[in-house]
C-alpha cells in the first residue's frame, strides 16, 4: 500500500498542470465584482482565495473535495473496533483528494503515535504557565514554541529549491499533528487536573483515542467515538474562515507550518469563531438555570429575546457563509440521537429545545442573514455530559481539529508555489476618490 506521501507525490503534477493551465488561459477571466459592501463588510463574498480541500455552499454546507459530511461517515475509515471516522483518515482525505484504506490510515495513526512526544523544553514551557491563562493562549504559544524543531526553516536556512518546499511542509504538519494530542492534554491536565499523571502515548491507538485517553476519557469508548466525530467534522471549513485564512496569509510568508498554525489559533481563540464553543454552553446553562425545570418553547422564546435586547448575539447561531442548518450541527445531533444516554441528557433536551425556537425568534429580530445553529450550538453539550465540563477547554479541541485542514494546506501552499498573499487596503477618503472615478 501506499504511503500518504507517496499518494501526494503522484497527485502534485495533476494539481500543477491545472494551476499552470488556469493561469495560462484564464488569467483575465472575471468570476466576480467588488463591490464597496465587500470591503466595508469584512471581505465577505468576495472570491480571493485559493483553497483545494472543501468548498462550503451557502444552502448544503461543506464538501470536502466534494464529499458531503454523511459520504464521509460512509466512506472514511473508523478506528478499529470503532464507527466514527477517524482524525486520520480526514487528514489523508483532505490533503490528498482521496480516500484512504483502512490500511493506510492505521498507518498513518503509527506514524502520528511514534512521532507524538513533545520536547521536553515544551513540556517545561506549558507547565511553568500559570493555570489561569487560557487554555487557548497556552496552546497557541506550545505551537509557536515546536517551530523550534521546524525541518522547512532549517531546510530554508541550508537552502532549497522551490521544489522541495513542500516536502519539508509536509514532515512538519505531520510532526505538528501528531504532537498535538500532547500538548493539549498536558494543558488540560495542567489547568484542571494536576493531581493526575499523563499516559505514555500507545502506540497502537489513533490519534483521538490517544488523546482521549490522555484528557483521562480513555475507558469511555462513547465519548472518544464523539472526539473522532466531532475532531473530523471540524478538521476544515473552506480557506476564507479567520483561523484557516490566517494560518494560510501567515504561511504564505515562508514561515513555518509551527508558526503560521499559531497564528491560526490565535484567530479560533475570538468569540465571534472558536470561541464560541465556550460560549454556547455557557448560555444554555444560565439559560437552565433561570429557566428550571419548567422549560417550555415559551421560556426559551422569553430567554432569546433577552438575550438579544441586552444587545448580545445569540451564540451558536448564524454564519458568515451558511444560510441553513449546518450539516455539522446535524451530524452531531445525529450522534446525540442515536445514544439514549444523551437523548435523557437535560442540557442536550435544551440544546435541541432551543433549537427548535430560536430560528423564528432570530428572523422576527431580523439582523442576521442566518437564523439557524451552527455547529458550536451543540458541540459542548455532549462533552459536557460525558464529563469534560471545563467549557473554557473546548475550544482547545478544536484547535486541534482545525489543524488538519489548514496544515494539509501548507503542503498545498508550497507544492503550488503560491504567493506571498497581499490584498489591496484603502483609506476611506481614498476610497470615495475611486467612487467619484
Ligand atoms: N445573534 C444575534 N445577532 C446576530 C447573530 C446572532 N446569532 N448572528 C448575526 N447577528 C447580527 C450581527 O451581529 C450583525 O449585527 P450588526 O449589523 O448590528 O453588526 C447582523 O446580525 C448581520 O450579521 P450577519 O451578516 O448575519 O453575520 P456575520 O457574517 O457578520 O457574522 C457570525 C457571522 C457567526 C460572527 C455571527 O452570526 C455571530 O456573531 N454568531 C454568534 C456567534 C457564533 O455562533 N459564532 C460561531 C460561528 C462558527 C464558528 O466559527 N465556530
Amino acid at each position: 500500500t501506499k504511503s500518504l506521501k507517496e499518494t501526494l507525490q503522484e497527485v502534485i503534477p495533476a494539481k500543477q498542470e491545472q494551476l499552470k493551465k488556469l493561469k495560462a488561459e484564464h488569467s483575465q477571466a472575471v468570476v466576480g465584482e467588488v463591490k464597496v459592501e465587500n470591503i466595508l463588510g469584512g471581505m465577505r463574498g468576495l472570491k480571493a482565495m485559493l483553497w483545494e480541500a472543501s468548498v462550503l455552499d451557502p444552502n448544503e454546507g461543506i464538501r470536502f473535495h466534494g464529499l458531503t459530511i454523511p459520504d464521509c461517515q460512509k466512506v472514511l475509515p473508523p478506528a478499529p473496533g470503532g464507527k466514527e471516522m477517524t482524525a486520520e483518515s480526514m487528514f489523508w482525505l483532505l490533503l490528498t483528494g482521496q480516500v484512504p484504506s483502512p490500511e493506510q490510515s492505521r498507518q498513518l495513526s503509527a506514524e502520528l503515535a511514534e512521532k507524538g512526544d513533545l520536547p521536553p523544553f515544551v513540556e517545561k514551557l506549558i507547565d511553568s504557565l500559570p493555570k489561569t491563562l487560557h487554555p487557548m493562549t497556552q496552546l497557541g504559544m506550545g505551537v509557536a514554541a515546536l517551530n523550534h524543531d521546524s525541518v522547512f526553516q532549517a531546510a530554508y536556512e541550508r537552502g532549497i529549491k522551490k521544489s522541495e518546499y513542500w516536502t519539508y511542509t509536509l514532515e512538519d504538519c505531520l510532526n505538528l499533528t501528531a504532537k498535538l494530542p500532547a500538548l493539549a492534554a498536558r494543558i488540560y491536565r495542567n489547568v484542571y487536573h494536576p493531581e493526575r499523571s499523563l499516559p505514555a502515548l500507545d502506540k497502537n491507538l489513533d490519534l483521538v483515542g490517544n488523546y482521549s485517553n490522555m484528557l483521562g476519557f480513555g475507558a469511555n469508548e462513547h465519548l472518544t467515538e464523539y472526539l473522532r466525530l466531532y475532531i473530523a467534522l471540524h478538521g476544515d471549513h473552506e480557506g476564507g474562515n479567520a483561523s484557516a485564512h490566517t494560518a494560510h496569509l501567515v504561511g504564505s510568508t515562508l514561515s513555518d507550518p509551527y508558526i503560521s498554525y499559531s497564528a491560526a489559533l490565535f484567530a479560533l481563540a475570538g468569540p465571534l469563531h472558536g470561541l464560541a464553543n465556550q460560549e454556547v454552553l455557557r448560555w444554555q446553562m444560565a439559560m437552565q438555570k433561570e429557566i428550571g425545570d419548567n422549560i417550555t418553547h415559551d421560556n426559551i422564546k422569553e430567554y432569546l429575546w433577552k438575550t438579544l435586547k441586552s444587545g448580545q448575539v445569540v451564540p451558536g447561531y448564524g454564519h458568515g457563509v451558511l444560510r441553513n442548518p449546518d450539516p455539522r450541527f446535524i451530524a452531531l445531533q445525529e450522534f446525540c440521537k442515536s445514544r439514549p444516554e444523551l437523548q435523557s441528557s437535560p442540557i442536550i433536551q435544551l440544546v435541541q429545545q432551543t433549537a427548535e425556537v430560536a430560528p423564528d425568534v432570530l428572523k422576527e429580530h431580523g439582523k442576521t442573514k442566518n437564523p439557524y445553529p451552527n455547529v458550536d450550538a451543540t458541540s459542548g453539550c455532549v462533552l459536557h455530559h460525558y464529563g469534560l465540563t471545563e467549557f473554557k477547554y473546548y475550544t482547545v479541541i478544536f484547535g486541534v481539529s482545525r489543524a488538519l485542514g489548514a496544515l494539509t494546506q501548507l503542503v498545498w501552499a508550497r507544492a503550488l508555489g503560491l504567493p506571498l498573499e497581499r490584498p489591496k487596503s484603502y483609506s476611506m477618503d481614498a476610497l470615495e476618490k475611486l467612487i467619484k472615478n
